[in-house]
């Protein structure tokens, strides 16, 4: 494998909890994982990134870590992990894990010790403050609704937790936490494992002043994002943590870095920063999002937002840092729904969505049931949804604001993450063949015709197409390393690009819309080329003359 393999890989994300369950407990688990090895290596993709697997009360499914050295009860125990780890290698799958240090559990024995007593030597590995006249040290509003700080009788402080109160923020100004980190980094280095996704990182270092924040029209909470997000030492704890840590390892590191931008994710991934390899920012995933209610806002989205926020990430680490591609992930509703069709055109515009991803230039992402082109659920009930995220936002829409039980469902079905937490599809088995028992979130009802067994027996299926990307990027130099120009840019429909390496240019052409589109590219006149790729039915069209371009609806063509 080249020293830099992890710019030449597709990266699988699994979500263990709802992957697939091995002891009929109706939850995933480790064992599940390494039954479908088999599977991911059919795909082609080279590398799995684990979302946590760590001892965890589960609060928010395991971003609430207890226990940093220990596999949680449901997944199975260490032995199972190792077994996992060695049949990976094995096969050639390299294991990426979950790195969740910008927050404990509260259950964790740090915190534990820390809420203890003011005098307790681990008081400083956590963020305790006195408040202002009954009030919390700061206005800002927690990412599962309500206050960042939580109010310690006992101690009559405050301690912060920028997600849910059973997710107390460590504090990164202690050098004895960060010694900590690194030394558990080191443990699971040493086991073999061959990097880390990490939660949030760049929430790490805070603004020493803890200001208020803006309060937003309608809002009764500030923002505190612009003084806990790449903030004053995150550079600083960064680069320590390369140096002490990561840079001992032949490994792959990715910072999950809400409210980065191209500048920022630059300077986070230059090689001779010695920081990080790539960061997932959010730009693309807030494009349907904004104003008072955020990422559930249902506003309407545009082609050329989309187009103009992935260009300026392609354009600006072209020369140095490296992209990461995703759509989705477990945080995410299902592409499918969200920016293609999950009705008519449900293969098709699942296939096209791959197409304009995978042919960027940076490292894609692939999550569980993507490549079966899954899309996103409306149960009817809130009883049947187990997000604290979305539990906590109906509550306080319903209860505190007094809005439409209808309206806040509608939400919870465009923008809640248990749309991408309903248990893998593996066959037209009841449960979809996810597990024998009872799940622990209730199993998309399309599972009859949208599955694995149906995908792999379909030679058109989003399977296979996911697969012929994941060659053409092994077989084709200009899809890892060619240089990204984008086309038509004021086109609301298509999403037209170039890719071009050594003289070799490459013609990706995407037709967001359920129309048939007509284009001119005026830097092909008199040009004709040869597919190598496309999700028409039957390619009808050979050595197309390039300058003027018919699209199907939802059609994804590669033209070389
Ligand atoms: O998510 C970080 C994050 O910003 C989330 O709040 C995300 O933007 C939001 O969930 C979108 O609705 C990471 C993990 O991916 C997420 O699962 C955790 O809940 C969160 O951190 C806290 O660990
Ligand atoms: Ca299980």
């Amino acid at each position: 494998m080249a020293e830099q393999w992890w710019k030449e890989s597709v990266v699988y994300q699994i979500y263990p909890r709802s992957f697939n369950d091995s002891n009929g407990d109706g939850i995933g688990d480790i064992p599940g994982i390494t039954e479908k090895l088999d599977y991911l290596v059919e795909l082609g993709v080279n590398v799995i990134w684990l979302s946590p697997v760590y001892d965890s009360p589960n609060d928010d499914n395991g971003y609430d870590i207890r226990n940093y050295t220990a596999i949680m009860d449901e997944f199975g125990s260490m032995e199972d992990f190792d077994r996992l780890l060695e049949e990976a290698h094995h096969k050639g799958l390299k294991i990426v894990m979950d790195l969740v240090v910008n927050h404990t559990s509260d259950e964790h024995p740090w915190f534990v010790e820390s809420k203890s007593s003011k005098e307790s030597p681990k008081r400083d590995y956590y963020i305790w403050k006195e408040g202002q006249n009954g009030q919390p040290p700061t206005n800002w509003e927690a990412a599962f609704s309500g206050s960042t700080w939580e109010y310690n009788e006992a101690s009559d402080e405050y301690y912060l937790h920028i997600f849910s109160k059973k997710q107390p923020d460590l504090n990164w100004e202690n050098e004895k936490v960060r010694e900590e980190v690194y030394d558990m980094m080191s443990w699971w280095l040493d086991k073999g494992i061959d990097g880390f996704r990490m939660d949030v990182v760049n929430f790490i270092s805070k603004d020493p002043s803890y200001p208020d924040g803006e309060v937003e029209e309608g809002k009764e909470y500030g923002d505190g994002s612009p003084y806990f997000m790449n903030g004053p030492r995150i550079h600083e704890f960064l680069h320590e943590m390369n140096q002490k840590v990561l840079s001992r390892y032949d490994i792959m590191t990715v910072g999950e870095m809400p409210g980065v931008t191209p500048e920022q994710g630059k300077r986070y991934t230059v090689e001779d920063r010695n920081e990080l390899n790539m960061v997932f920012h959010f730009e693309h995933m807030d494009v349907d999002g904004g104003g008072p209610l955020g990422k559930w806002s249902l506003n309407d989205w545009k082609l050329t937002d989309l187009k103009k926020i992935l260009s300026k990430w392609q354009y600006e680490l072209e020369e140095e840092g490296w992209n990461s591609l995703y759509w989705n992930n477990h945080d995410q509703p299902r592409v499918v729904s969200r920016f293609g069709d999950d009705q008519e055109y449900r293969k098709k515009s699942a296939k096209m969505l791959g197409t304009c991803l995978h042919l960027m230039k940076g490292t894609p992402y692939i999550y569980q049931g993507e490549e079966l082109g899954m899309t996103n659920v409306a149960f009817e009930r809130i009883e049947d949804y187990e997000d604290l995220e979305s539990l906590n936002m109906y509550q306080e829409r319903v209860d505190q604001y007094g809005d439409d039980v209808k309206d806040v469902m509608k939400r919870i079905h465009h923008k809640g993450r248990d749309n991408a937490r309903t248990p893998m599809q593996w066959s037209s088995e009841e449960h979809g063949g996810f597990t024998t028992g009872t799940p622990w979130l209730r199993v998309n009802p399309n599972y009859k015709t949208i599955n694995a067994e149906e995908v792999l027996d379909d030679p058109n299926s989003v399977f296979h197409y996911y697969q012929k990307l994941i060659q053409l990027r092994k077989s084709n130099d200009n899809v890892v390393h060619g240089k990204f120009d984008l086309l038509l840019e004021n086109s609301e429909d298509i999403f037209a690009y170039t890719r071009t390496y050594e003289g070799e240019v490459l013609l990706i052409l995407c037709n967001f819309s359920n129309k048939e589109q007509e284009a001119e590219l005026s830097e092909f006149r008199d040009k004709s080329g040869e597919i190598i790729l496309t999700n028409r039915e039957e390619s009808t069209f050979n050595s197309p003359e390039l300058f003027k371009v018919t699209l199907e609806p939802y059609e994804a063509t590669v033209i070389s």
